[in-house]
């Protein structure tokens, strides 16, 4: 279905990560292993990390999901928690967070297997706003992001989190965030591979230690910088 002639060979620890994910998925029983069987159908065309289309106007870009279904959310009923190690639990609406200074960065996105989208635009609110305002408590060491699709997970530690190009966004192409690519609030993490940014995120919660995502899990790199990460260095990544 999809062609995957700019895709690139997965590379060794991407296999070795598949190979675990089969194992894991007899000993976690039917429900999840059909999750998983889908997601393997994507690794048949080449890409492991997801259901994949490819939508008429997408703009190059693939639309994933590991949950078969998704709610929607809409501008009015949106609710994001941040909340775990912090001083101050918070919840934002949609308009709390475009009421936050705002962010625009534009820079290619990557996924790991090899597509990438040149100079996609994103807006939002910088995490370390978020974090700086809930005021993170002693003793914490990382972020974990959940996800109204109940299924996705994705974690970053406080370092990276408190980066300048780590956004809570509510625009991509300028536009506002659609349901298909995680509206109407995801994750960005610029510097990472695009499976570090959670789509339909719905909590932001501090942790002590990183609880590795849902991927991540599976054989990919926590650490998932861009070129630097998940044994592609020497891939010719460019
Ligand atoms: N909740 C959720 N977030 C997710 C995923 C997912 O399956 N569920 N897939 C990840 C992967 S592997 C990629 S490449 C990007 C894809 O984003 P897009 O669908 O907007 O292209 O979302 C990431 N975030
Ligand atoms: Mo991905």
């Amino acid at each position: 279905m999809v062609s995957e002639r700019q895709g690139r060979p997965v590379g060794r620890r991407l296999v070795l990560g598949m190979l675990g994910l089969g194992a894991a998925g007899v000993a976690l029983g039917p429900p999840l292993q059909d999750r998983l069987d889908a997601a393997l159908s994507g690794v048949r065309e080449g890409d492991p990390t997801g259901i994949t289309g490819l939508l008429p106007g997408s703009g190059g870009f693939r639309f994933y999901s590991v949950a078969p279904s998704v709610p929607q959310r809409t501008a009015a009923d949106y609710r994001l928690a941040v909340d775990g190690l912090v001083e101050r639990p918070t919840t934002y609406s949609l308009a709390d967070l475009q009421r936050l200074p705002r962010t625009r960065l534009v820079k290619d996105v990557q996924c790991v297997t090899g597509w990438r989208v040149p100079r996609t635009p994103f807006t939002g609110v910088r995490l370390s706003r978020l974090l700086d305002a809930a005021g993170v408590r002693p003793g914490a060491g990382a972020v974990r992001f959940t996800c109204f699709d109940g299924v996705y997970s994705e974690s970053l530690t406080l370092e990276q989190a408190r980066r300048t190009d780590m956004l809570v966004a509510y625009a991509m192409d300028d536009r506002p965030v659609t349901h298909a690519h995680g509206g109407p609030v995801r994750l960005y993490a610029a510097p990472m591979y695009f499976y570090k940014s959670a789509k339909w995120l719905s909590g932001i919660t501090v942790t002590d230690r990183v609880q590795p995502g849902y991927w991540e899990r599976y054989g990919y790199d926590v650490d998932a910088w861009v070129g630097k990460s998940n044994g592609r260095d020497d891939a010719g990544i460019d």
